[in-house]
Parts: C-alpha cells; structure tokens; sequence
C-alpha cells in the first residue's frame, strides 16, 4: 500500500510546506491545508479525505503509547479513508503534516503499533510531526486505535459464516507491513512458542506466584552480571550466563514475596529451566526459543489466583489470541489442554496455514538493497515478549541466503542487541535502550554514514543511571578504563573484528598499559571508517 500511498503523502507534504515557507503571491489556488486534492490511486478507493489545520494542539500523554504529552503542534492533519475492492474493508489512515513555525524535514516516517493494533493515530505521529516529519500511521481497518490493541475479537472471525476474515488479516499482517506497521518476523512461529511456559507450567503441575520467578532473575543477575566485565545488573554474557547459571542453586532457599517467605521447590526449578530450554520438536531438536535467561519471566509465565485455593496459567494475550481466533477459529478453545505434543500440532498448523499471510521473514533482501534501502533492527537482549534469538535467526538467514559475508550484510543491514533490555524498552529491568537509533538511520541513508554503534541510555526510572554504547552484532561491546581505573560502568568500545570467544573486558586498558601510550590513555579515536578506529594511537586488528 506504501507504494501507492508514499508519492501521495510527500506530494502533500510538498504542497502544504510549500504553502507554508512561500511568501509569492499566485494567480492560482494556493496550495493549503484546507484544498488538497483527493487523490486517485490504482488498486483502492478512497471514500473520503479530511484535512484540518490544528494549530497550538496539545495531544495528551496516553502511557503506554505516548509517556509525554506533545504541545504547541501546529499541523494539517488529513484523514484518508479507504477501501480495497471485494475486501469490504474501511482503512483510516492520519498523515499530519507540519506547518509554520515547525519547518517541514523534507523526511516521511510511518509509526506502526502493537499487540494487536496497527498503529495509534495521532499518539504515535505527533512526537514526529513535532520534530518536522510528515507522519502517518493507519489502523489497517481494524475497529479503533486503541480499542483494537487488547483484542481481534471484533474483526478476526468476521469472514463468511464466522471463518477467519483473511482481507482484515491481511490488512494487519501485510499491506499495512507497507506502511510499517506491524513487522513481525516469524510471526506464526513465535508467538505460538510464547505459550510454551504455559504447557510447562501445566505439565509441571505448578503455577508460581510472580515474586518466585522474579527470584529467580534477580538471582541471575547476581551470579552473571560480571561475567561481562562490568556490575551493573545487566548480563551482557548470556549465552556463558545459560551455560553456566542453575536455578537449583535456589533449592529449599526462602524467597521474598512481599511480606511472606516461599521456599524455591524443586518444581519451580523444573518449571524455569524448561521455559528456558524452549519447545522442542517429537525428535527432541529445538522446535522454537526459550526465553533469554535474564529476560523477566512473568509475562509469558503469567499465573493467577483462583479464589485464594489454588493458581493457574494466564497465557499472555496476542499468543492465546493468535491460537484461539485464527489457527482454530474458535474463540471457545480451551488453551489450558495444550501439552508438549498439542502445542507443537498448533505451532505446525499456525505455519502451514499462516506463514504465506503474516511472517514477513523472506531473508531475500536484494530488491530492498539495490534500491539503496538501509536496514537498521534493534532488539532487547532480555524481550520477555518477542525473542530476541528471532532477529538474530533473521540476520543470518539474510546472510546465508544472499550468500553475503558480514561486511557486505553491514553494508545494508545491521543488528543491535541491547543488553538487559525488555520489550521495546518499555523498561521492566534496567537494560540500556538506543536513545535515537532514527537519526543513526537517517544519517545512514542520507549521509553515508554506516553506524558503528548506537548511544544507548536507561531509562529516567531505572534503578541506576548508565549510558553505553550497542555494537552491531555479532560484535560486542567493551568496557574501556582508564588506567588506574579498576571499575567503571560504562560499555563504550565497539571491537573491529569477531567477538572474542572469551570475556576480554579489559583489552583496551591492556593495550594501553603495554604500549606506554599514557598521554592518550584511554581515549579511543573512531575514523570515519571501521578499519581507522585507533585506540590509545594504536590501530585495532
Ligand atoms: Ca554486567
């Protein structure tokens, strides 16, 4: 849809910011707010076009979806409404152009949404509008921004005598993936495997209370944080971290659950090194991922009490959704059956019949690269949600079927894991998240200039304050001391060249303190090129 819809939206930002910066006096109309043209567009028919100047707009702050309110917008916000013939669908796309004194950035972004919306309407384009963008962001012809995101229950079903309503679901997974809206790769696959802590939890026989769990990380986080060099509560060595860490280390001792003690039991150790351990196929090889061993347990492992007597599973909602109203179409399925064997049936049925609508995880990216296309993917290392092992899968398949060497996929694409990070940042545990990985990307596209890492910052909430750089995976970042230096919290070193297999926190202090360099002790100097970064006035291999 992008493809029709994005010379249509930046004619309009021309026009409107035309109108705004130009002082000439014409014969013709000038071009305005209120007489855009409404468009003629093969392949839809648009019902109808709105455009209105809001000036000195406030949009309130609405969490999650917008922490901070935006003020003093001054925008012509057009609504575009639309069909796609024999679809019967009603999409309302809000693009919201910026006017005087905010200059027009020359730039289009479209905001996509989440859960089960396709975007949030004006909370997701103001913050942007603001800064000068012509932002859009559609519902995909789901019913409402907001009232959508907990629930398909109003569109899933609503195709002939109750079957799936494939014209809304492709509207959800694919042409509004054109206007980014909703990017999910494996999306049949991963959000199934998001149920395998409930099979376990119910094959377990146990539901543990979410203090347990939380026990449990934060024990994790004791044992492995300095496995990366630096205390700072974040596990930057998780795949040493699952190798080494063993919740039965917990066994018999008391855990804190508000004001009362629970002693860890051997099933709660059963219960987590299995969601750890992920699905597996009938031959025992991995069906899907488990969850990141420092990620936060209790949203896919959600239980609740029942009537003070006893607790069970709450299987996070997209997943129970996903299997329920689509891959059964019965709205009545009852998840709390499902075991090892049944949830592999549905992770087979949900490929078989979904893949082809909703994956997005095609790994040919020519088309997109020899347009000159930039790819930039940030993902917390600790997602409690999306596992972050799915963007890594996706990179390298893109490597492996475009058959690149990491430097040619570096040239148009690159992954940041983000260490101790949650679900988009939203900032459950005090991970450090990119703080404008948008304007590494423009600087990417617009200026050539590749990036070698990304700033990166907690959250105003967090617990302790850091910043530190993310490094394009594969590599990972180091910390960097200054001699005499013996701690410092802070990841500011991106090697050039494979990640060593071993934690080498300290090779740059090393090589410092061996070359004698002390007038330039721990002052890294980054070229414009990857091979130009000298350290302490000494080249990096
Ligand atoms: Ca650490």
């Amino acid at each position: 849809m992008l493809r029709f819809l994005t010379p249509f939206l930046l004619g309009l930002a021309a026009t409107t910011a035309a109108a705004t910066t130009t002082t000439t006096t014409t014969t013709t109309t000038k071009p305005s707010c209120a007489n855009i043209p409404t468009p003629i567009i093969p392949g839809l028919i648009i019902l109808s076009l709105t455009s209105t100047e809001l000036l000195n707009h406030t949009v309130p702050a609405t969490p999650p979806f917008l922490n901070t309110p935006v003020t003093n917008l001054n925008v012509c916000a057009v609504t575009v409404t639309l069909t796609h013939p024999g679809a019967n669908d009603t999409v309302n796309i809000h693009i919201w152009l910026p006017l005087s004194p905010h200059i027009w950035n020359t730039r289009f972004i479209a905001l996509g949404g989440s859960a089960w919306a396709a975007g949030h309407g004006p909370l997701s384009i103001a913050p942007y509008a603001a800064r000068g963008f012509a932002a859009a962001a559609t519902d995909a012809g789901l019913p409402g921004d907001l009232a959508s995101v907990s629930t398909p229950a109003a569109w899933a079903l609503s195709g002939a005598d109750g079957t799936v309503n494939t014209a809304l679901l492709t509207n959800f997974a694919a042409r509004s993936v054109h206007d980014l809206a909703v990017v999910a790769v494996y999306w049949t696959r991963y959000v199934v495997a998001e149920l395998w802590p409930q099979v376990v939890m119910g094959e377990v026989g146990y539901f543990p209370e979410g203090c347990e769990l939380e026990a449990v990380r934060a024990d994790v986080v004791e044992v492995c944080d300095g496995l990366d060099g630096v205390r700072d509560q974040v596990v930057g060595d998780v795949v040493g971290c699952g190798s080494r860490y063993d919740p039965g280390r917990l066994l018999g001792r008391k855990v804190k659950c508000g004001d009362r003690e629970v002693v860890a039991t051997s099933k709660l150790v059963e219960v987590v090194k299995k969601i750890w351990d992920g699905p597996k196929t009938a031959s025992g090889s991995p069906l899907w991922y488990g969850l990141p061993v420092d990620a936060p347990l209790t949203t896919l492992a959600e239980t609740q009490d029942v009537n003070g007597t006893h607790r069970t599973g709450a299987p996070f909602f997209v997943a129970s959704d996903w299997v329920k109203y689509f891959v059964k179409a019965d709205p009545s399925f009852d998840l709390s059956v499902l075991s090892s064997t049944t949830l592999r049936e549905v992770f087979d049925e949900s490929v078989s019949k979904f893949a082809s609508v909703i994956d997005s995880s095609d790994p040919d990216l020519s088309g997109f690269r020899n347009a000159g296309g930039k790819l930039l993917v940030w993902h917390g290392g600790a997602d409690n949600i999306i596992f972050p092992q799915d963007s890594i899968r996706y990179h390298s398949e893109v490597k492996k079927k475009m058959r690149l060497s990491q430097r040619r996929v570096d040239d148009f694409f690159r992954l940041f894991i983000a260490p101790g990070v949650d679900h988009c940042a939203q900032g459950s545990i005090d991970g450090a998240g990119p703080t404008d990985a948008l304007g590494s990307l423009m600087e990417w596209v617009e200026k050539g200039r590749a990036p070698g890492e990304l700033a990166a910052a907690t959250l105003d909430t967090a617990k302790t304050r850091f910043t530190r750089k993310l490094c394009p995976y594969p590599l990972v970042a180091r910390v960097l001391r200054r001699e005499g230096e013996s701690n410092r919290s802070s990841f500011d070193w991106c090697p050039i060249g494979p990640p060593p297999n071993t934690a080498e926190p300290n090779r740059c202090l090393i090589q410092l303190g061996g070359g004698g360099d002390s007038g330039r002790a721990g002052t890294c100097v980054y070229g414009a090129g990857r091979k130009e970064r000298v350290c302490g006035g000494k080249e990096l291999g």
